[in-house]
């Protein structure tokens, strides 16, 4: 089987001389099955050249864009349009025509290129490419096509907002297998499809135009060996930070740099935790580890600019309780905190799934606090789930989680390592693939 995947990453860093498959994510988790074969992958070039690059027996097809399509498509249609909307952020969502007729002009390209890598079985991925697995059908009629949805699919209510919504489904409905984190995105998803487009939907499937496809909840999962690795490798690093803290317990959070993130409302659960447990205030420190996103769009600047200002005022109020480093961490770097970490504080608004509270429960050494609205909630029920909006029930879960009796916390992590490890990417993959392959024998 020849896998051709299209995403809107590329699975590439340049090194010196040439090129190398990124080591994290998406990328390393499809590589397998991407070698086996030859695999192509399809993906947008950001420097805008273009072309095809082969390296370690893995060919990647450039896309280049013009600057204009790229904020139209992906800064427009993508991230003002539809990742506000499926994560429920009625008021940040924005809709231009233009920014769709982008939007479809660029699924068009990507389908093509995708189409002249030749034979294979096609895996599209997330919501930048909504409308590719129609395209590639229409073109292909017999073609295998898998879907995978990265981000909560929301409720009808909020989905219909999309003036284009009937068009996402229906292009997501040429493949033959559509994936979601959890089974409350594919019953949203069904719902969608039949509200929207009259089709017939039941137990894991769609049937619209004549055809079937299956939709299955398939959660991801990390690479839990590799993860196992970094945590081995990072205990010097990790005894630094816990040196440098004085004897404070740690606590971190690591996230994007993004509004469903919750960042904003876990520094303000924080700042209550050390206003109302006086004597943590010299006893706890928070590393924040905050990645740079999207810093083209301005709600991504403003977000940054309040964060920057809450750090400072409870650096103010609390010295030394708080540190932010706004950075793209290395992955030796990041785990080292989690080592260090007596608990993480994994609190988004929304969210897909979350890998952070799977690095943590694999790379850390303690509980972490998992928002409930996080995908990984259904998956991690032993974790302290909170509603990250309510800022005094924050306040309180930190408390609990600092002062859990260590054979609860024992109990409860071994629960959870074995929940990450059944999630474990490679057999994420290797799930999917083999429904999208077996589907057709
Ligand atoms: P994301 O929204 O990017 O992914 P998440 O799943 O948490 O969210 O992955 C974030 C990644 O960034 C993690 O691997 C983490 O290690 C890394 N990271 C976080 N902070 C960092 C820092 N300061 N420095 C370096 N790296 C950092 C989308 C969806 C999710 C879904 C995934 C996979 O939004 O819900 O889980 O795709 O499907």
């Amino acid at each position: 089987m020849r896998l051709i995947v299209l995403a809107n990453r590329e699975p590439l860093r340049r090194v010196a001389g040439g090129w190398q498959v990124s080591v994290g994510g998406l990328a390393a988790a499809l590589y397998p099955a991407l070698r086996v074969g030859g695999g192509t992958w399809v993906a947008w070039d950001p420097g805008g050249e273009g072309g095809t690059v082969v390296v370690d027996g893995l060919r990647v097809v450039r896309v280049p864009l013009s600057p204009r399509e790229v904020a139209m498509y992906y800064g427009g249609l993508a991230n003002r349009a539809l990742w506000p909307l499926a994560h429920g952020f009625l008021e940040k969502f924005e809709w231009k025509r233009a920014w769709w007729s982008a939007y479809e002009a660029v699924n068009r390209r990507f389908s093509e290129s995708a189409l002249d890598a030749g034979d294979g079985v096609f895996w599209v991925h997330d919501y930048h490419l909504s409308l590719a697995p129609r395209m590639i059908r229409e073109r292909r009629p017999g073609a295998r096509i898998g879907f995978f949805w990265h981000i909560p699919w929301p409720s009808l209510d909020i989905f219909s907002a999309l003036p284009a919504a009937a068009a996402v489904v229906e292009g997501i409905l040429g493949a033959d297998l559509v994936g979601f984190h959890t089974p409350e995105y594919v019953r949203h998803f069904q719902a969608a499809a039949a509200a929207l487009l009259g089709a017939e939907v039941g137990d894991g499937f769609v049937r619209h135009r004549g055809r079937t496809v299956r939709v299955v909840a398939l959660p991801i999962g990390i690479d839990t060996e590799e993860a196992r690795r970094l945590r081995q490798a990072a205990a010097p690093k990790a005894h630094a930070i816990r040196e440098a803290a004085g004897g404070r317990l740690i606590l971190v959070g690591a996230d994007r740099l993004d509004y469903t993130k919750g960042i904003v409302e876990r520094l303000e659960g924080f700042s209550r935790f050390l206003a109302r447990y006086p004597r943590f205030r010299e006893r706890v420190r928070l590393f924040q580890l905050t990645t740079p996103s999207r810093t083209s769009l301005p709600a991504y600047r403003e977000l940054k600019k309040a964060i920057f200002a809450q750090v400072k005022a409870i650096s103010r109020r609390f010295p030394g309780a708080l540190v932010h480093r706004y950075e793209t961490l290395g992955r030796g770097d990041l785990f080292a905190y989690y080592r260090a970490a007596d608990a993480a504080l994994v609190t988004p608004l929304r969210d897909g799934m979350n890998l952070v509270v799977q690095e943590y429960v694999v790379g850390g050494a303690g509980l972490p606090l998992l928002s409930r609205f996080a995908g990984a909630a259904r998956y991690f029920p032993e974790a302290v789930l909170v509603n990250p909006y309510d800022s005094e029930g924050l306040a309180e879960a930190i408390f609990e989680v600092l002062s859990l009796d260590p054979e609860d916390r024992d109990e409860r992590r071994s629960a959870l390592l074995a929940r990450a490890r059944a999630l474990d990417v490679n057999r994420w993959r290797d799930a999917f693939v083999g429904a999208l392959v077996g589907e057709a024998s």
